[in-house]
């Protein structure tokens, strides 16, 4: 009887362990695809009717990145990227120009956050970026 218990407690062991080593692997971080894309990733926003087309950008945080500033219209705009509404700290600063043209600037990489954006020209045109 007592050798029984022990063949049924080894027994039940072994199922134990069998159901655990047949679990799936604890989820590793396996590191984001997006972590090994080339960096030139491109961000666009445009402007049009003395507006730009979004109010909130999103962008990778801690990498450079491409902004590409669609001006639609024959009014000078541009994109200024500072680190909060005060608009006192630049973070990059984007050519005035008038459309319909296109112009790229380089972002330099951004610590995760909430960065302030807004046309020189027109302050009232403004939005958010957030990194993250
Ligand atoms: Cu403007």
């Amino acid at each position: 009887m007592k050798r029984l218990t022990l063949t049924l407690g080894l027994l039940s062991l072994a199922a134990v362990l069998a159901a655990c080593s047949g679990a799936p692997a604890p989820a590793t971080a396996s590191p984001p695809a997006a972590s090994s894309a080339p960096a030139g990733e491109a961000v666009t926003i445009a402007a049009k009717d003395v507006k730009f087309s979004q109010s909130e950008l999103r962008v990778p945080a801690d990498k450079a990145f491409d902004l590409v500033f669609d001006n639609q219209e024959g009014v000078t705009h541009n994109v200024a990227i500072y680190t909060d509404s005060s608009a006192s700290t630049k973070v990059s600063v984007g050519e005035i120009f008038s459309g319909p043209a296109q112009k790229t600037q380089s972002v330099p990489a951004l610590a995760a956050g909430t960065y302030f954006f807004r046309c020189d020209v027109h302050p009232d045109m403004k939005g958010a970026i957030v990194a993250e």
